[in-house]
Formats: C-alpha cells, structure tokens, sequence
C-alpha cells in the first residue's frame, strides 16, 4: 500500500494515485482539547517558539487523525516578528503588533536581513525536530506568508477587513510599501530555503489577503514580489503550494507561477482552475462550514469533490481556507477515515 508521503509527492507532481492525500489547513490548533490544554499555559508565541512544544502541536493533529501530512505548527507571522515587529497573539482578537510601520522612520528601525535571517533559526530547530519524531510514512510540510498578508499585519498593527492603512500607503507612499514588500520577499527566500534544507517535503505560500487590494492595484505593487519570491524557490524535487483567497481573474496571473500545486478556495470550482491551469496539480476545497453539520452532510459534499473527475490526478485534499475554532474533532475524524478509505 502507497503511504502518505508517497500519496502526496505523487499528487504534486501530477501521477496517478490510488486515492487522494489528505491535509487539512490550520489542522493543529484551536479546535483541538488536547492544544487547547497546552495554550491556557502558554502564549501562542511561546508555543511557536518552543521546539518541543511546536513539534507535540504538529504531531497531534497525525495521532489522532492519521492525516497524510503533517504541517510544521508556526505561523506566517514569524517572519514579520523576525524583522522586528512585536507580534502577540490575542485570544478572541487574533495577531496584535504594537509597533505598526507607518513612515520610513519605522521601516528604518527594523532587524536587517542577517539579523532577521539569525532570529528564524529555531525553525530550523523544530523542523528537524518534527522529522525525527513524525512517521517517515507521512508528508512534512512547511510553509510561509505571501508578501501581502504579511505585510498587511504589520502595516495594519492586526487583522483588518479593508486593510485601509495598507492600501493608502500603496497611493501615498509606493516606495515606502515596496521596501517592505522587498525586505519580506528577501527575507522569505532564504526561509523557504532553511525549511527545505531542514527536511521538508513540500511548502504552502499563504497568500490570504489577496483579494483585499483592488487587482490592478495587487498585480502593479505586489505581484512582482510573489513572482519573485517563488521563481527564486521552484524546484522540481520540493514541490510549492500556492494558496490564496482570490477571484479567478487573480488566478490567471498565478496559474503562470513555477508552482506545482495550486490550492483553491470554495468559491473556485475545480472546472475553471483547469481550464486556466490545464498542467498543475489542484488542492482543496471543502467549505470549512460542512465541518460544522452533520457526518452525513459532510460525507455527502465531500464525495462531490472526490467524484470529480480533476480529482483522477495530481489532486490532495483539503479545505477551501483553515478549519475553524469550534470545529466538533468527531467531524474531522469522520472526513478524515472517509477520504483515507476512499477507493
Ligand atoms: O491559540 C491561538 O489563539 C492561536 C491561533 C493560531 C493558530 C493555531 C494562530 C494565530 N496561528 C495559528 C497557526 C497557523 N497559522 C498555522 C499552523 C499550521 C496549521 O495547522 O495549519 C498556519 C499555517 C497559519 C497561517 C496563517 N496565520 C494565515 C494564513 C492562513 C489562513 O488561515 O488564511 C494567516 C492569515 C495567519 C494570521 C493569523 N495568526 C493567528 C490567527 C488567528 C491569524 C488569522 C487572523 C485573521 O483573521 O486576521
């Protein structure tokens, strides 16, 4: 029998597989009593900061699930807090930076690339970690923010809606968003590379934010640093991911990326990725809301997506965006087995 490390090379690089992998987005987290536990004693940095800590978060999702991969346990916001940011994760809240770039004299006051280089090496540390301790039947996978979303935080000082300081900035101030941009694009090659030299199967680029700017605006000021980032990391052996909430005629544009697997969200039917991306592997989509009805209910969307017949080839399974908080474990559980029983 193929194990899911196998399943999910096979996926990626578009042969055949007896039946699809399986990964599910934010799979270790919230949702999970057994994280929930760890979280009341620590801040979430800590977690992410601890290897120990961060390898036991990865590793529950596997034990309990059996998913084919298992995601390095972090988040895209390590990069961010690398350069300098006071990043804090607030329950109920999500990220807070308390020291949001607003002018050049902000931008000034940054780690530069070396130093911010130095500051992820735990992750390195964690990663191979997380190798020794996973099944070596099972997938790593590693990943990172998109320039975007990134940025957006530290510009925002948190979540935003319209990302409104954002956008001005990119009117204002083009060249003050650019250097930002620059300084994350740079700095997320070499740790795209760290990942990889660590022991890495493949890697997921979280491009969320995405359809938050208008799309002429996204292609002129952030575009050229997407394409930068993953032309500067392709690679035939450890295949990328590339995730994004965006419109399909977004999706035009990344479809031309050296990416091997695009992962789609919800409102994106697998029909019109294909006919815009006829040779990559797809992953998704699920509507993250079926986890909350009933087995039934889920097990019936779910063989939607596995009855498709883009679905024969160079297809992994997952969600169309994370899992939510109060997503009942018994339901990931049940999608889980059905989809590793698929046959
Ligand atoms: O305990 C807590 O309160 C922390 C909740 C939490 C968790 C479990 C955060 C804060 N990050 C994470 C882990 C995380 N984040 C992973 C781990 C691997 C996995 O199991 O999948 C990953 C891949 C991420 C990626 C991430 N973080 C994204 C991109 C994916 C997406 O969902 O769109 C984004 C936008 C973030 C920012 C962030 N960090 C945390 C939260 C709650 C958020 C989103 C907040 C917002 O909506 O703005």
């Amino acid at each position: 029998m193929m194990n899911g490390r196998e399943l999910i090379y096979n996926s990626c690089n578009n042969i055949e597989n007896p039946r699809p992998p399986i990964w599910l987005m934010r799979q270790a987290g919230r949702y999970m009593a057994d994280y929930r536990q760890l979280r009341e004693k620590h801040s979430f940095m800590e977690l992410c900061h601890n290897s120990d800590l961060a390898c036991e978060i990865t590793l529950q999702p596997i034990k309990k699930f059996n998913m084919d991969a298992a995601i390095l346990f972090s988040d895209i916001l390590v990069t961010a807090e690398a350069l300098g940011a006071e990043v804090d994760i607030v329950e109920k809240k999500g990220p807070v930076i308390a020291n949001p770039i607003r002018s050049f004299d902000d931008f000034s006051k940054l780690n530069d690339f070396s130093k911010a280089n130095d500051e992820l090496a735990y992750i390195g540390k964690t990663i191979t970690k997380i190798r020794n301790e996973l099944a070596p039947e099972k997938a790593l996978l590693g990943f990172c923010g998109a320039p975007l979303t990134v940025a957006s935080y530290m510009i925002e000082g948190g979540s935003s809606k319209d990302i409104l300081q954002t956008f001005k900035m990119i009117q204002n101030n083009p060249e003050l968003f650019n250097n930002i941009l620059s300084s994350l694009s740079n700095l997320t090659i070499r740790y795209i590379e760290m990942q990889r030299e660590n022991g890495i199967d493949a890697l997921q680029i979280f491009e969320s934010w995405a359809s938050l700017l208008p799309e002429d605006m996204y292609l002129e000021h952030v575009f050229p640093h997407l394409k930068k980032i993953i032309e500067s990391c392709s690679h035939p052996d450890k295949p990328l991911i590339l995730f994004a909430l965006a419109p399909i005629s977004l999706w035009k544009h990344f479809a031309k990326l050296p990416v091997q697997v695009l992962s789609v969200p919800s409102n994106i039917s697998f029909e019109q990725i294909k006919a815009i991306a006829p040779n990559k592997a797809i992953q998704g989509n699920l509507d993250s809301r079926w986890l909350h009805c009933s087995q039934e209910q889920i097990i019936r969307e779910t063989n939607k997506i596995l009855q498709n017949p883009h679905s024969k080839r160079g297809f992994i399974f997952n969600l169309g965006h994370g899992i939510t908080p109060k997503t009942p474990e018994e339901n990931v559980a049940a999608l889980c087995n059905h989809v590793i029983n698929f046959s």
